[in-house]
């Protein structure tokens, strides 16, 4: 049976405030018309970054019998997708919940939620790590930032790096599993005051490179709002560089609502004045195509 909507399995922590995981990833997901299942890793009061405590719930005894309620219904997902996971045990449920709701044209995306700025995030150690290189295996997608990137290949995160540089992380990375390899929050070197996000489709041995101005600000939960995005795309059709294209202008935009008020950065991008972009035909302008 088709679904008449598409439908995710989003598997990541809810949040309760900061605009991260969950909370990002639902709205964005439902502005683009798709239906998001939460199955939920950890339940924290606040994201982790820029707030000087959380209250943290690790559910990962509770998520197989979770599961198990929707094997009973037989429900299969169009995409899987999983993101900041509770503890490395996590991994083997989510192998289960990939053999058990995915069917031959599913989509399994994980998005290697680990670390930021060449650090690893408080909650996340080198078992999680070596667990996310097993999942990274089974997934078709990934979107790992520079730092999650160079953890997954086991190298010492650099800053300034060279777009061959990129290119052998992005032939690294889909050597372990996947056919396409994102590569977000890289800093353009060439251009200087610009960031960029690679995309490499092994299948067609194609890489794509999305640039737009760096904007001198951190919010957190921008790596979850770009995946959610990438997922609406490409579930909707879109070509791998228009999705591309798509979600780094969501952030851009995001960013630039976001940057002239005085808020706290720590509570996130306010995807609540720019979701409706989300409606908007895109302009594609800006992605290359890299020889
Ligand atoms: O946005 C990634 C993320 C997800 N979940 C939790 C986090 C973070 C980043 O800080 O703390 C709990």
């Amino acid at each position: 049976m088709k679904n008449p909507v598409k439908k995710v399995a989003a598997i990541h922590d809810l949040s309760g405030y900061g605009r991260a995981s969950l909370t990002a990833i639902i709205p964005i997901l439902s502005s683009m018309n798709i239906q998001v299942c939460p199955f939920p890793t950890a339940i924290l009061s606040n994201h982790t970054g820029g707030f000087d405590s959380f209250s943290f719930v690790d559910l990962t005894d509770s998520m197989e019998d979770y599961m198990n309620h929707w094997a009973k219904e037989n429900i299969k997902f169009d995409c899987i997708y999983s993101g900041f996971l509770g503890s490395s045990k996590q991994v083997d449920i989510i192998l289960n919940f990939i053999e058990t709701f995915s069917n031959d044209s599913s989509i399994i995306v994980v998005d290697p939620v680990m670390g930021d700025n060449g650090k690893l995030y408080p909650t996340i150690n080198k078992k999680i790590v070596e667990k996310m290189k097993i999942l990274v295996k089974k997934s078709d997608i990934i979107t790992p930032n520079l730092t999650e990137a160079t953890y997954l290949l086991g190298k010492s995160y650099v800053k300034n790096i060279n777009e061959n540089e990129v290119k052998k992380m992005l032939i690294d990375l889909s050597n372990m599993g996947p056919k396409i390899v994102v590569i977000t929050s890289i800093p353009d070197t060439a251009i200087s005051g610009n960031i960029s996000v690679f995309g490499y489709d092994k299948e067609s041995s194609e890489f794509w490179k999305i640039s737009c101005k760096h904007i001198p600000v951190e919010f957190p939960g921008t790596g979850d709002a770009f995946t959610s995005v990438l997922i609406g795309s490409l579930l909707k059709g879109d070509s791998l560089p228009i999705a591309l294209e798509r979600s780094v202008q969501f952030i851009s935009i995001s960013i630039r609502e976001s940057y002239g008020y005085n808020y706290p950065r720590r509570e996130g991008i306010l995807l609540e004045k720019t979701l409706d972009t989300l409606k908007m035909p895109i302009i594609n302008s800006n992605y290359e195509l890299l020889n």
